[in-house]
């Protein structure tokens, strides 16, 4: 039976050492609730780090048997790897740069180096367990590098990964000196999803512009597989918010407490304490506020809770002092015997007194300077029993995407903060309902369930969505039936495109002359008598010519225009119209002036725009803003433009390679037909091929071809093992 999978960095457990032993308790945070229904269901699990490091050995075992009984397997950690991969590399690197406070990351080669071995260690237990139908899903950016390490050695299993946090804009991203491997492990994943459509765009311009992969609409083409990336903003456990607020005991905790602050208006603000979370810039826009005015002295207070979190780093000590000074001065400025403006407390509280916090808050104040999601004010919302409040929240928080009725700040302007703690505690209670009743339906519907059914149901889809007009690599048997039908044949026909099949791409492609073990190759294959060799390509037959008319070969030029046999002279297929030059060719001529990098191809029956040098978001801009402009020019002519591999061409309808293959496949009478070829335009050679065929995909694995190969050295050797006539696969 297919299972599924759940890793994170931590488990959702804790475990306490105790004069009896160890104790067990379940952690109750919103995604332990969101993937309980996964995770403890039949024979699925979750794998993560169970938060204590061993002192014995005999507490390895105990570890793992109480743990398996909730459906959890560890993975143990040293407290040198806690130390480098977690809070090294994860909180004094990632976390930083990913949350747009790159002054603040350390770059610390031994901390990499820990965040890998600490990857593989995950990837070693997950291989353990796991069986080629499983589903994987992995979360955060502790296990970066996970999906790739994962997908080495189970290459068909199914992998998804969410990250929490944001991904930074690519001019941000690319200051990381480790930015290339992290986006490499994060592409063995199937489906990646982030809380917003901005992480999204963000993530899918690093990978184009420094791995160099084509993408659109979200999906990322590897070659091998296609990578979905997609936003899924999380929800929370709408229902344990709401029933909780709703409890008679609750009730009595908040009764308690608006006794002791004698029922002044609350403000109320909840995280831990982060420098991403903007808390001296909202103390700063409440005193302010107390400034400016007066009249809410005595009459308002705002609650902080801020949990204690990674204080032994030396930025969070910063922040402490920060926090703990403002605080002071503010106090210390306004308070009086009766009345504290700022109710600070550096711990956290039990469920059910943040829950009536929740209720008895008027306003609450989440401000962010940058936050992947943020749960709080969606917990906020949900706990609103009598359907009055009002959020004010960042617009750096992935929930602002969501809860546009909130009053949506910029913590760096003050004013405009000091401005919304005005709006809100002076607002009418029927404009409260209706922007919370809207707010609470949004969060009530895409709660924590629908976050997990949606991500998996994704995931299933893009796994099935892969596998449609998928070819098979050309391995093993298959490989091996190729040769030997090849030996067996009497009169055999090999059709070859050049490039990115013979020869790898290059920037300029006029420097892809082929090269010495090429050329012998060629020759090789072609001195056996049986064998016709054609070359099939795009370029120009005057290039072709000059490269490889020496050889006893066939060839078909720019796309099917121009066939030579090797015994007679080039000839053209039929004669062509190419007086649409001269009107198309300055606009071709317009897009080279205009991107610097780029470069005009002219062939006798088509114009050929190259733009592999330049930025690769540019570059497919103008390409589409280019083919657009061709398409509306050549309505009802007999031309046709394609997009191809960092091209665009335009040339005459006529001619495509498949209607030039053909004349060979009537003219020679084979028993073994090969074709391979790279590109769009090859989809026409596979075409018409017979039944009977090889056909050859390379560098990727969507095609009518019947099979792949990975590289333009991958075909080399086959064509290399045919002419040793070697029987190794
Ligand atoms: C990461 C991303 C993203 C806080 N104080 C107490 C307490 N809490 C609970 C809250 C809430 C959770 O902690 C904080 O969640 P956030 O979403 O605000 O932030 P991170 O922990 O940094 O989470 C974030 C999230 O992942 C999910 O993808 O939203 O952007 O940074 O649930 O209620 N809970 C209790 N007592 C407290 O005093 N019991």
């Amino acid at each position: 039976m297919a299972r599924k999978i759940i890793v994170s960095n931590r488990l959702p457990v804790k475990i306490k050492r105790t004069e009896n032993g160890m104790t067990f308790e379940p952690s109750e945070g919103g995604l332990a609730t969101g993937l309980g229904s996964v995770y403890k269901e039949g024979d699925n699990i979750w794998i993560g780090w169970p938060g204590l490091y061993l002192e014995e050995e005999s507490e390895e075992q105990q570890v793992i048997t109480e743990l398996q009984k909730e459906s959890m397997q560890p993975v143990f950690l040293t407290e040198t790897e806690i130390k480098e991969y977690y809070e090294g590399f994860s909180n004094e690197t990632l976390w930083p740069t990913f949350h747009y406070f790159s002054q603040f990351a350390v770059y610390e080669q031994d901390y990499w180096e820990a965040y890998l071995r600490v990857n593989q260690k995950f990837c070693e237990r997950i291989v353990k367990v796991a069986n080629p139908d499983d589903t994987i899903w992995i979360h955060d950016y502790q296990l970066l590098l996970l999906p790739s390490l994962v997908r080495e050695s189970l290459p068909d299993i199914t992998i998804g990964f969410f990250q929490h946090i944001p991904f930074p804009s690519y001019e941000v991203f690319r200051m990381l000196p480790w930015r290339k491997q992290i986006l490499q492990g994060l592409l063995g994943a199937d489906l990646i999803g982030f809380h917003t459509y901005d992480d999204v765009r963000h993530f899918v311009s690093s990978v184009i512009h420094l791995v160099g992969l084509p993408a659109s609409n979200g999906v990322i083409e590897t070659g091998n597989r296609s990578v979905m990336v997609d936003a899924f903003p999380m929800g929370i456990d709408f229902d344990k918010y709401a029933d909780t607020a709703h409890s008679e005991k609750v009730a009595e905790i908040e009764k308690t407490f608006e006794e002791a602050l004698r029922y002044r208006k609350i403000v109320l603000s909840i995280d831990r304490l982060d420098y991403s979370k903007g808390i001296p810039q909202r103390l700063r826009a409440f005193e302010l506020f107390l400034k400016q005015y007066p009249e809410f002295h005595e009459q308002v207070t705002l609650i902080m809770i801020v949990v204690p979190s990674r204080d032994q780093v030396e930025k969070y000590k910063e922040l402490k002092v920060e926090v703990d000074e403002l605080v002071g001065r503010i106090n210390g400025l306004y308070r009086t015997l009766s009345w504290a403006p700022v109710q600070y407390y550096y711990h956290s509280f039990p469920f059910e007194e943040l829950s009536a916090f929740y209720r008895m808050a008027h306003v609450a104040l989440v401000t962010p300077m940058r936050d992947g999601m943020n749960l709080v004010c969606k917990e906020y919302l949900a706990s609103r029993t009598d359907g009055t409040g009002v959020l004010i929240l960042s617009e750096m928080a992935g929930a602002a995407k969501e809860l546009s009725e909130a009053i949506l700040i910029n913590p760096n302007d003050v004013n405009q903060m000091v401005g919304a703690l005005y709006q809100a505690l002076t607002a009418p209670e029927d404009t409260q309902r209706v922007a919370i009743a809207s707010m609470m339906a949004t969060v009530q519907q895409y709660n924590i369930h629908h976050w997990v059914k949606l991500f998996m149901d994704r995931l299933a889809y893009t796994k099935e969505k892969q596998n449609e007009l998928i070819t098979t690599l050309l391995r093993g048997e298959l490989r091996q039936k190729l040769i030997s039908d090849y030996r067996q044949a009497q009169q055999r026909l090999i059709f070859l495109d050049y490039d990115g099949t013979l020869m790898p791409f290059t920037r300029d492609p006029n420097k892809t002359q082929p090269d010495e073990e090429l050329l012998q190759l060629l020759q090789a294959l072609a001195a056996d008598s049986a064998n016709r060799v054609v070359i099939i390509s795009g370029r120009d037959h005057k290039t072709l010519a000059k490269w490889l008319g020496h050889l006893p070969i066939d060839m078909i030029a720019e796309h099917g225009v121009w066939l030579r046999k090797h015994e007679t002279d080039w000839r053209m297929i039929q004669n062509l119209d190419n007086t649409w030059k001269e009107e198309i060719r300055p606009i071709f001529q317009t897009y080279v002036s205009r991107t610097p990098g780029t470069l005009l191809e002219e062939k006798d029956f088509a114009l050929v725009w190259h733009y592999r040098k330049v930025d690769p978001v540019l570059g497919e801009t103008r390409a589409g803003e280019l083919s657009s402009h061709l398409n509306y020019l050549i309505a009802n002519r007999n031309l046709q433009v394609m997009e191809g591999d960092k091209i665009v061409e335009i040339k005459n309808i006529e001619v495509n390679k498949g209607i030039a293959a053909s004349r060979w496949l009537h003219e020679y009478q084979s028993d073994f037909v090969l074709a391979i070829g790279d590109d769009r335009t090859d989809e026409d050679t596979f075409k018409v091929m017979p039944q009977n065929a090889y056909t050859i995909k390379v560098g990727n694995i969507r095609s009518i071809a019947k099979y792949h190969m990975h590289s333009p050295q991958h075909v080399r050797e086959l064509l290399q093992q045919l002419i040793n006539g070697r029987n190794q696969a």
